[in-house]
C-alpha cells in the first residue's frame, strides 16, 4: 500500500513538470548527425529583391484545370501535418546550401483541388512576377515540400516568406519563393522566368542547365 501511494505521488509530480516552451527560435545547424548550412549562407539575387508579404491578407490560390479551386490562408496550410527533410539547394551560379526544410507536401493540396483529366502541368507564380512549372507527375509522385520553415525557423522575407518550394533534384531557379498562385494547366510547353531566358526546362541537376537550342 505504501509503495502504491509513493508511486502515485511520483506520477503526480512528474505530470506537473512541463515541457519547455521555446521563447525565441534558434536556428538548428545539425540534424540527425548531418551538418547544415546557415540560413545566412544563401545569396540574395532574386529578380526584384526581397518581397514583403502581408500575411493577414495573403492567400494561396490554386486554380486552373481543377474541379474544386481554393484560396488557402497561411494558417490553413501550416497547421497541417508537416514533413522535415535535409535537402541541398544548388544555384546554377555555383553556390549551394544544405538546409533542413519543413512544410506540407504540395501534392496534398493538389489532391484537394481535384485536377481534371487534361491537367498535365503545374505552374507556380510568385509575388515578384517570377514563375516556374513542372510536369504534374513530378509533384504528385514525389514528396515535394512546400516549405514554411528552414532550420526550424519560419522563412524570413528574404528567403521567400510565406513559402518556398523545395524542388528536390532540380536547380535552384525551380525553388520558387513568395508563392502566391498555383495553376493546373495543359500547357506542357509553359516556360517560367529563367526557363524563357534559356535555362533548361528539364532542369535536372545532373544535366547542364543551359538549353542551347
Ligand atoms: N520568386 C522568386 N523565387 C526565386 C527566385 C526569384 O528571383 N524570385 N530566384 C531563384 C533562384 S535563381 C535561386 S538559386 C533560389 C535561391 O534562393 P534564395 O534567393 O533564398 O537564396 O531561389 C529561386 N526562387
Ligand atoms: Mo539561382
Amino acid at each position: 500500500m505504501k509503495k502504491l501511494v509513493l508511486l502515485l505521488a511520483i506520477v503526480l509530480v512528474a505530470g506537473c513538470i512541463q515541457q519547455p516552451i521555446e521563447l525565441e527560435g534558434v536556428e538548428v545547424r545539425n540534424y540527425e548527425g548531418q551538418d547544415l548550412s546557415s540560413i545566412q549562407d544563401f545569396r540574395e539575387n532574386s529578380i526584384k529583391g526581397p518581397q514583403y508579404i502581408d500575411i493577414d491578407s495573403y492567400t494561396l490560390e490554386i486554380s486552373g484545370l481543377v474541379n474544386n479551386p481554393k484560396d488557402y490562408t497561411y494558417s490553413e496550410i501550416i497547421n497541417r501535418q508537416t514533413y522535415k527533410k535535409v535537402v541541398r539547394l544548388d544555384c546554377v551560379e555555383g553556390w549551394s546550401v544544405n538546409i533542413l526544410w519543413e512544410g506540407i507536401l504540395l501534392r496534398e493540396l493538389i489532391q484537394e483541388v481535384d485536377p481534371t483529366q487534361e491537367a498535365n502541368t503545374i505552374i507556380l507564380y510568385a509575388e515578384d512576377g517570377y514563375s516556374t512549372s513542372f510536369p504534374i507527375e513530378y509533384i504528385m509522385e514525389n514528396d515535394i515540400i512546400l516549405a514554411h520553415k528552414q532550420n526550424d525557423l519560419t522563412l524570413a522575407p528574404e528567403r521567400g516568406f510565406p513559402f518556398q518550394l523545395v524542388a528536390e533534384e532540380k536547380w535552384g531557379y525551380k525553388w520558387i519563393k513568395w508563392i502566391t498562385k498555383i495553376e493546373l494547366s495543359d500547357d506542357e510547353n509553359y516556360t517560367g522566368y529563367w526557363e524563357s531566358k534559356g535555362y533548361s526546362d528539364t532542369e535536372d541537376r545532373d544535366k547542364s542547365f543551359r538549353d542551347f537550342n
